[in-house]
């Protein structure tokens, strides 16, 4: 067995992850010196010079072995090598994902996954052909619908996954929402079916992306693995091909070996024109998602421009772009934002759907912090992204509905009723504590009721004799509008009675009432009008009243309490979601 010498990846140099935080900077990748997709061991390599010699024709090294390397050359590169002496062996070991990302879906895996799932809900998983890759390969379309045919006057909704090879994350996601429509039972999920065409273009870049695990360890690759006419640099970015102000503002590179180079012209790339033939062709389609990794973002239109509403934009559609995406925000936990405030591009997916076809497009970048977030992030984002997908599917019929505006020319749906305003809560203590004195009789039961129950505590015994004790309430929410207490009990003396709130902002006990109360029971009730959350421990949420009750004279008596209670109106909750 040959041992592995330097497992070096020559060309790759990974890319700097464009997510939110690098947002500015462009992808970075490696740029093979040719194109190609097979993988071939070439023995009897062993100096550099000889790898050099290698590298000229064009092959990508891919791996240095002892003896030999691992390359992955066109057919054209192939024949080169041959004629230079070299012999070359197919790679035996299959072109997949490193074994610790097996979960993720190849191209020939998931093409497998779409069969299946079309053949285990025949009535509703229809698969189709987009067309062909650069390199051939088929460009395998799934629509979801409960109508063996088309139906181009229902609403569609488009999903597409994969414009760019490393993001596979997409892929599984675009999966798992497929296999959310077509196997739900929830009414929700089943009414979609039934009333709207769900389409997903589930791999737009397949070549991109098997190039991209070909060794089985990553290459960071980015474009498709069409050439360039003149250049040895490989690929044109496909989210910068689209023919809507294609190269026009510096958000796209001429430079074949960038990782964003926008091809010769507008729909050079073969798969972007795929892309866009399905969409010409289903004019039904209203809203569409596109996948990307990473940055937990949603992106709306456009990429051009930092205008939010320039002059190819109405205000009707942004705001609709606006609250549609804030609506997923919410779901998703991603950040909404027009695409241009990531940066600027031209050529992309979002701004050639809306500048063009009018269509409303969203670009997700999904989370996972990485290109290669390994596999145990893909349950967790795609449950991530069920609520968005759904959302967009149930909008398709009328956009403009998120602004409040119907598309049939019908009043508005009215506003959900508000809901019943809060009603004021009375609680009593759940326990107390004493300062000053000794219980005599009675518990906290006491406290709770009107009721000639009594919690009896004796005075102090010398000097100024004193009662002085306070029943906790819990459970009473910060956020209230209202708060009252009252206070009622009598002494077996009378005596300087006190009544307190404790203010947990100042640290103090602050007096709502003082009496001299004796053997005919008094109330004491209060209402602070102001600064009410200080009168709740806590900064937020739910937290604690404490009440106290404080009794001096010259000489022994007992304080007898009969009721403590507060009564507080809660905040009206939130209505925004
Ligand atoms: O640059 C892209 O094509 C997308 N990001 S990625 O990291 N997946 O490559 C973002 C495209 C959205 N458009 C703009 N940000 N203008
Ligand atoms: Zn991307």
């Amino acid at each position: 067995m040959r041992t592995r010498l330097v497992p070096v990846v020559l060309a790759a140099v990974f890319a700097a992850p464009l997510a939110a935080s690098s947002a500015s900077r462009p992808p970075t990748e490696s740029q093979p010196q040719a194109g190609g997709v097979t993988a071939y061991v070439v023995p009897g390599v062993r100096t550099r010079e000889q790898r050099t010699t290698v590298a000229r024709t064009g092959t990508d090294i891919v791996e240095v072995r002892r003896g030999a390397v691992t390359v992955l050359a066109t057919r054209t590169e192939r024949r080169a090598l041959a004629r230079l002496g070299f012999r070359v062996r197919l790679l035996r070991r299959p072109l997949d994902f490193p074994p610790a990302d097996a979960a993720y879906h190849n191209y020939a895996e998931a093409n497998a996954d779409i069969n299946q799932l079309a053949a285990d809900h025949p009535a509703t998983v229809h698969l189709f052909s987009f067309g062909s890759s650069y390199e051939g390969r088929d460009l395998v379309g799934i629509r979801i619908s409960n109508d063996a045919t088309d139906r181009l006057d229902e609403p569609g909704v488009l999903y597409v996954a994969l414009h760019h090879a490393r993001e596979h994350l997409t892929v599984e996601v675009a999966l798992s929402i497929a296999h959310l429509f077509a196997e739900s039972t929830d009414p929700a999920i089943t009414q979609l079916v039934a009333t709207r065409q769900i389409y997903f273009l589930v791999q737009m870049n397949p070549d991109g992306s098997e190039y991209d695990i070909a060794t089985g360890s990553y290459r960071s690759w980015r474009k498709n693995r069409q050439p360039n006419a003149g250049s040895s640099y490989v690929g044109t970015d496909p989210n910068r091909n689209y023919g809507y102000r294609w190269g026009c503002c510096g958000g796209s590179s001429g430079f074949t070996g960038s990782s964003t180079y926008r091809g010769p012209s507008a729909f050079s790339a073969p798969e972007v024109v795929r892309v866009r033939d399905f969409v010409d062709t289903h004019p039904n389609i209203r809203i569409s998602i596109s996948y990307h990794t990473y940055g937990d973002l949603i992106l709306y239109p456009y990429g051009y421009t930092y205008t939010d509403v320039p002059s190819d934009m109405t205000q009707l559609d942004h705001d609709t772009f606006v609250a549609m995406a804030r609506e997923m925000a919410r779901t998703t936990g991603y950040t909404a934002e027009q695409s241009s405030d990531l940066y600027i591009t031209d050529g992309d997916y979002n701004d050639w759907m809306y500048g063009a076809k009018r269509m409303y497009p969203f670009t997700f970048e999904l989370g996972g912090g990485t290109f290669y977030p390994g596999a145990g992030i893909i349950a967790s984002e795609s449950v991530k992204n069920h609520a968005a997908a759904i959302y967009v599917a149930q909008m398709a019929d009328c956009p403009t509905r998120a602004v409040g505006v119907t598309c049939d020319g019908s009043p508005p749906p009215p506003p959900p009723p508000a809901p019943p305003p809060p009603r004021p809560v009375t609680a009593v203590p759940n326990s107390f504590t004493i300062y000053s004195g000794t219980r005599t009789a009675g518990d906290v039961t006491a406290l709770g009721a009107d009721d000639g129950a009594l919690l009896q505590i004796a005075s102090t015994t010398s000097g100024t004799r004193v009662t002085s004790w306070y029943g906790r309430i819990t459970g009473v929410p910060n956020a209230l509008t209202a708060l009252s207490g009252t206070y009622r009990g009598s002494h077996s003396a009378s005596c300087s009675q006190g009544v307190y709130l404790y203010n947990w902002s100042s640290g103090t006990w602050a007096r709502f009432s003082a009496t001299t109360a004796g053997t005919v029971e008094n109330e004491a009730a209060f209402s602070p009008t102001s600064s009410l959350a200080s009168y709740v421990s806590g900064p937020s949420g739910n937290g604690d009243v404490a009440m106290r009750v404080h009794c001096t004279r010259s000489s022994n008596f007992t304080t007898s309490a009969e009721l403590m209670k507060v009564t507080y109106t809660p905040a009206q909750q939130n209505l925004l979601r």
